[in-house]
């Protein structure tokens, strides 16, 4: 029976460090700030962004939540985003996806100043990473190694293997599991025999966005399962990419849905927020 590695509960550890440096920081004179900017009343998104405004206060961050409506412009979406990468009290700016379709995303999150970029989407922070010069981490790629890590598992020497290739998560992902000594394999839609690979796996990460897509047959006995997915199942329940019940008996570790990679997202935000209020003090003295 596959061991449950909570999200929940290594993200609340990570908030609680990071509090007591929020503590440092202000006696220091500076306050964090993390702006979220939400366009449209995407219901998903509206429950995210809650959590990281909730995730901002228990750190003594400052946040600053931005609903604009559904037809806001391009053009004013850039001017709020230069007016915020002008703001000193702004450490964070982050503009939570998927953006309407009417948007450009791609210059969007070319607008926000790299050094603000909490996200790490930005170009710039992309090409950070993939030399392994880190400063602000991809927040899901970021919260998955930290649970992998507060579980005991070393992805060193390990064969793992991320189904998806997407730019926020499945492209970040290989290269942090790259740089700790990983043998790394990218699966996608038109990846030929998909089970015969994800069976090869010591380590699959799944950021599909289909329930009930890694099935039992998928998985190597006693490997580890990170389950990235966020779907709703025939019932609308909140469920992963993970069919869990089958895979379970199966695995060696599974991260639930909720309470797995979820939380560990919004407090690797926490992290980076607090990171580039701390770089911007150290560059002033
Ligand atoms: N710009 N857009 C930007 N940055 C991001 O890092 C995100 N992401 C993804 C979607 N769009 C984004 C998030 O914030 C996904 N994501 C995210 C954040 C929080 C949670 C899940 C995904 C989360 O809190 N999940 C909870 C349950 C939430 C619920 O009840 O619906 C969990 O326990 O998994």
């Amino acid at each position: 029976m596959a061991q449950k590695i909570d999200g929940k509960a290594a993200a609340a550890r990570v908030k609680e460090e990071l509090a007591l440096q929020v503590c440092k920081l202000r006696e220091l004179g500076v306050t964090p700030g993390l702006a979220v900017i939400m366009v449209g009343d995407n219901p998903a998104s509206a429950v995210y962004v809650r959590n990281k405004e909730k995730a901002a206060q228990q750190v003594g961050i400052q946040s600053k939540m931005i609903h604009l409506p559904e037809q806001t412009t391009q053009a004013q979406l850039l001017a709020l985003i230069e007016e915020l990468n002008r703001d000193a009290g702004i450490h964070g700016i982050l503009v939570q996806l998927p953006l309407p379709d009417h948007f450009d995303e791609r210059a969007v999150l070319l607008a926000i100043s790299p050094n603000k970029d909490v996200d790490a989407f930005h170009p710039q922070n992309v090409g950070h990473i993939m030399i392994g010069d880190y400063g602000f981490l991809p927040c899901t790629p970021a919260g998955v190694m930290e649970l992998i890590h507060t579980a005991g598992i070393s992805p060193r020497g390990k064969h793992c293997v991320v189904v998806g290739r997407s730019n926020i998560v499945g492209k970040p992902m290989a290269m942090l599991l790259l740089h700790e000594d990983a043998t790394v394999t990218i699966c996608h839609s038109k990846t030929a025999d998909l089970p015969s690979v994800t069976r090869q796996a010591d380590m699959l990460v799944s950021a599909v966005g289909r329930a009930k897509f890694i099935t039992a047959d998928m998985v190597k006995p006693g490997a580890v399962v990170i389950d990235v997915g966020m779907n709703r199942d025939e019932n609308g329940k909140l469920c992963g990419d993970v069919d869990a019940a089958s895979v379970e008996p199966v695995a060696g570790y599974l991260t639930p849905v909720p309470g797995g990679v979820g939380p560990m997202t919004v407090a690797m935000l926490m992290r980076n927020t607090v990171f580039s209020a701390r770089r911007q003090l150290e560059n002033r003295n």
